[in-house]
């Protein structure tokens, strides 16, 4: 029998990268980003049958168009893990810049949704399938001058929750998986690549390392056919919310 098929977003690094990697064995993999030397890098090095698609999640005729153009043996799409985002700016509400607030918006609400669109009527159709959300302790949470990312990831939340109650008579599984402090590029990006600072925001304690992430899709995504994990909080042993991080020493949050 052929392998299903899994469709992820932001797969050229961190939680992405390393879940294509831990699902290589069992699934065949549509590994999506930006970056398309390193997809082909990140190709060549899996073992299963994947293909590559280069697009901008912002671009809603792009995104369908790619898709879309995925030859037919490849379009019965039976896991979605929209994880493809990013923080842009830590800043205080009054100081954002409104490419900032619109980069995170277009990416990790609207670009998710794009997504979403071109892939859940092939699963409502089938009447199967698992979406799996990226969302953060950031959609539960606030924390200052989190304001914009956090507001994008309580959308995340909510959709999450919306297409769990839309696809409910599909037999559709909708999971939602919040990670805290996940040392990838992620603050890279967010600080517009000032290493320094975003070497910082992962001293002195030890935080979540991408494969924690991607073990927890892999657990989820095993699961028997009657069960689904909704909605999971993975964290740092040393966090206990979006503002405490036992450091050592205390160097505070951020
Ligand atoms: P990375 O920066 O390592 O990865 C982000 C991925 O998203 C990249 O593969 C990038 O690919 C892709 N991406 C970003 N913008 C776009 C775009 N416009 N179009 C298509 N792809 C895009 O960070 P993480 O692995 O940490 O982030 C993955 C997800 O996890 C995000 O949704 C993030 O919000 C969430 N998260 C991260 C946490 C952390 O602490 N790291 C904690 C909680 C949640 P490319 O640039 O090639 O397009
Ligand atoms: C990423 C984790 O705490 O930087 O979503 O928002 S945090």
């Amino acid at each position: 029998m052929k392998k299903p098929i899994a469709l992820i977003t932001g797969a050229t690094s961190g939680i992405g990268e390393a879940t294509a990697r831990l699902l290589n064995d069992k699934y065949r993999l549509i590994i999506c980003g930006r970056r398309r030397e390193r997809l082909k890098k990140i190709q060549g090095e899996l073992k299963s049958e994947t293909q590559l698609l280069t697009f901008d999640v912002r671009d809603r005729y792009e995104v369908f168009s790619v898709i879309a153009s995925l030859p037919d043996e490849w379009k019965e799409i039976d896991v979605l893990v929209n994880n493809a985002g990013n923080a842009h700016g830590l800043d205080p509400i009054h100081e954002g810049s409104t490419e900032d607030w619109d980069a995170m918006m277009d990416i990790n609400v609207k670009g998710l949704l794009y997504v979403s669109k071109a892939i859940i009527p092939g699963m409502t159709k089938r009447e199967r399938g698992h979406i799996v959300n990226i969302s953060s302790i950031a959609g539960s949470e606030v924390y200052p001058n989190g304001n914009v990312y956090c507001a994008s990831k309580h959308a995340v939340d909510a959709l999450s929750k919306g297409m769990r109650l839309d696809l409910n008579k599909f037999g559709i599984k909708v999971t939602s998986i919040a990670p805290g402090l996940v040392e990838t590029e992620f603050s890279e990006v967010r600080f517009k690549g000032d290493t320094e600072r975003a070497k910082k925001v992962y001293e002195n304690y030890e935080p979540l390392k991408a494969v924690d992430v991607a073990e927890t899709i892999k657990f989820i995504l095993n699961r028997p056919s009657h069960v689904v994990i909704g909605d999971l909080l993975i964290l740092p042993t040393a966090q206990a919310s979006a503002t405490l991080v036992n450091k050592n020493p205390n160097l505070g949050f951020y």
